[in-house]
């Protein structure tokens, strides 16, 4: 792609630490540098409120539409034909403070040296953080980015119930985030998110810059087993009717899934409620889920149907009842060429070790990308570790990684798709 001259801008570093740190006091975890901000918590809320302070002092017109997703923009036309940043601020409940943290205010950062550069720029410029991306207490994950390009009403949004028991729409009325701006959102010109690779390639290759060119699919299903409860010390074993024991072999097979499909495939039981959770109970139900991910969808396919044909062989050997639903479902996801190819064009140009790759966890760009041009900027992630807060990115690749989304955005004002 013939790169246009672009407008140049140069980002302020330090600014942007210091907001990355003055957020993460927000939810901070003792004694380490992450935090928890799960959402539409307190945290979240406290979290939100900060950012839209930063958005507000900028002079940006900003939006919050009906699942709480906010837009802050140069323009008065929010998102419609701008090149727009963003991310999210909620978090995992062992969260970094990098992850999704990184995409809003470096977007913030970028419109604010714009701004202070005074220079003419082609189209307006944006930044967004979405709801929810986790999904760790609404399923399903990038939620209001979901929301946002039309694949998830508000509706049933607003109606989602968490594991704690509460309901989205109560929780975002509660903490003041039920807006009034339309979802599905306005249309940009083009959608750049940057992000912390949150796996262990870029670390490893020592290089600085992750181009992505697409998102792996991923599928999240909870599994409830139903058997019957019993005395741990007088109910003999050929008696039983165990639905942790048929829970832990599903945890296995799982796992083997996933080996033996090998490549990308990963496989996650990452939750595990029992019921009545008791030392001498035999418990009368076992909740589970199976996290399964890959970059080929007829692979993960393969790998759901395996683990539902092993469920159900496994539970009935046990005389067990399954319960089971999807909480989340995303085929992969390929980022635009032109988007993708400008990204590796300006970081090779400034000098900056590039290579392509996909993404292994899930990002708003993943939705975005069905409503406009869309690209990701990876930044490496120390050791590989996320969703734990001991992630950590070194403050060199946080401003590189900047410093390449300023000069990705200001490119793609100039092009006309
Ligand atoms: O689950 C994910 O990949 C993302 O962190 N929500
Ligand atoms: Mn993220
Ligand atoms: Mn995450």
């Amino acid at each position: 792609m013939e790169l246009p001259s672009q407008p140049s801008v140069v980002i302020n570093g330090t600014r942007l630490l210091a907001r990355i740190a003055e957020l993460a006091q927000i939810g901070a975890i003792e004694g380490t540098q992450g935090c928890s901000r799960l959402a539409f918590t307190d945290a979240d809320r406290e979290g939100r409120d900060l950012v839209v302070t930063w958005m507000t002092d900028l002079g940006l017109t900003v939006t919050v539409d009906a699942v709480g997703n906010v837009i802050a923009s140069t323009g008065n036309a929010g998102a419609a034909g701008a090149v727009m940043a963003g991310s999210h601020i909620d978090t995992v409940g062992t969260g970094g403070r990098f992850d999704g943290n990184l995409g809003v205010l470096a977007g913030l950062e970028v419109i604010e040296a714009t701004l202070a550069a005074d220079i003419d720029v082609k189209r307006p410029l944006a930044v967004a953080f979405f709801s929810n991306e986790e999904g760790s207490r609404y399923p399903p994950d990038m939620m209001g980015s979901l929301a946002y390009v039309g694949g998830m009403s508000v509706e049933s949004v607003l109606e989602v119930e968490g594991a704690d028991g509460t309901i989205v729409g109560d929780e975002l009325e509660r903490i003041g985030y039920r807006g009034p701006a339309p979802c599905p959102g306005a249309v940009p010109h083009a959608f750049v998110e940057l992000h912390i690779e949150q796996g262990p390639v870029l670390d490893n290759e020592e290089i600085q810059i992750g181009v992505v060119e697409g998102v792996q699919g991923i599928s999240w299903t909870e599994l409830k087993f139903v058997g019957q409860s019993n005395h741990a010390g007088t109910t003999p074993m050929a008696l039983r009717r165990d639905p942790m024991a048929v829970a832990a072999e599903v945890t296995v097979a799982a796992r083997s899934i996933a080996t033996d499909l090998g490549g990308p495939q990963v496989a996650t039981v990452g939750s595990l409620t029992l019921h009545p959770n008791l030392v001498n109970v035999v418990p009368a139900h076992a909740t589970m889920t199976v996290d399964l991910r890959n970059t080929d969808e007829t692979l993960l396919r393969e790998a759901e149907k395996q683990l539902m044909n092993s469920v159900q062989q496994i539970a009935d050997r046990e005389d067990i009842t399954v319960e089971s639903r999807s909480l989340a479902r995303f085929e992969p996801v390929e980022f635009d060429k032109r988007v993708v190819d400008s990204i590796e064009a300006i970081a090779q140009q400034k000098g900056l070790s590039t290579r392509r790759m996909p993404s292994g966890a899930g990002h708003d760009a993943q939705m975005m990308a069905r409503i406009c041009p869309t690209g990701m900027i990876f930044v490496p992630s120390l050791d590989g570790i996320s969703h734990n807060p001991a992630e950590h990115t070194d403050d060199e690749d946080l401003i590189a990684g900047a410093q390449l989304l300023a000069d990705a955005m200001l490119a793609l004002t100039e092009v006309t798709w």
